[in-house]
C-alpha cells in the first residue's frame, strides 16, 4: 500500500508527464507549420512515449492500491524561434523531469518503500536516454547552423523515428 505522501508524488508526476505529452504535442504541430515533417513526427512520437510514462505511473499507483487522482494539464507554448530553440526548450524541460524523478527516488527512500524505489528506476535510467537524446539533436542543430541542405538532411533522420512501447507497456 502506498503512504499518502508518495500517493501524492506519484499523481503529481503523472501530471509532469502528461504535460511533458502536451509539450511535445504542441511542439509537433510548430514543426509541422514550419514545414519540418521529420522533426514533427519526432514529436509525435515522444508524444506517445511521456503519454506511455504518465500511463505506467498511473498503473502503479492503481496496482499499490493508491488513488489516481487527475490534476489540470497547463497550457504548453505554441511558438519557438527556431529548431534549436525547441530542443533547448526539450533539453531544459528533460532537466527539471530528472530533478523530479530524483525528488522521487529520495522520497522512496526515506519512506523506506522499496517496490517504488525499484519501479522508479526504470525512470532513472530513461531520464538519461532523453537527455542523451536532446543532446545529440542539438549538437547536430548547431553544426548545421543557417545551411538548409543540412536542416533537411536531419529533418529525414529524425523523421524515421517511431514510438515502440517496452514489453511491460499496457497503456
Ligand atoms: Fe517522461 O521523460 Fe520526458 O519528460
Amino acid at each position: 500500500m502506498l503512504n499518502k505522501k508518495l500517493e501524492k508524488s506519484l499523481n503529481d508526476q503523472i501530471n509532469a508527464e502528461f504535460y511533458s505529452s502536451y509539450l511535445y504535442l504542441a511542439m509537433g504541430a510548430h514543426f509541422e507549420a514550419a514545414g519540418l515533417p521529420g522533426c514533427a513526427k519526432w514529436m509525435q512520437a515522444q508524444t506517445q512515449e511521456e503519454w506511455y510514462h504518465g500511463m505506467r505511473i498511473y498503473r502503479f499507483v492503481l496496482e499499490r492500491g493508491g488513488r489516481v487522482e487527475l490534476k489540470a494539464i497547463a497550457a504548453p507554448p505554441a511558438r519557438w524561434v527556431s529548431p534549436l530553440a525547441v530542443f533547448e526548450n526539450v533539453l531544459a524541460h528533460e532537466h527539471k523531469i530528472t530533478g523530479l524523478i530524483n525528488g522521487l527516488v529520495d522520497l522512496a527512500f526515506k519512506e523506506r518503500d522499496h517496490a517504488t524505489n525499484i519501479f522508479l528506476q526504470w525512470f532513472v535510467s530513461e531520464q538519461v536516454e532523453e537527455e542523451a537524446a536532446a543532446s545529440a539533436i542539438i549538437g547536430k542543430l548547431k553544426l548545421i547552423g543557417k545551411e538548409s541542405g543540412g536542416l533537411f538532411a536531419l529533418d529525414n533522420e529524425l523523421g524515421q523515428r517511431l514510438f515502440t512501447p517496452p514489453p511491460r507497456a499496457q497503456a
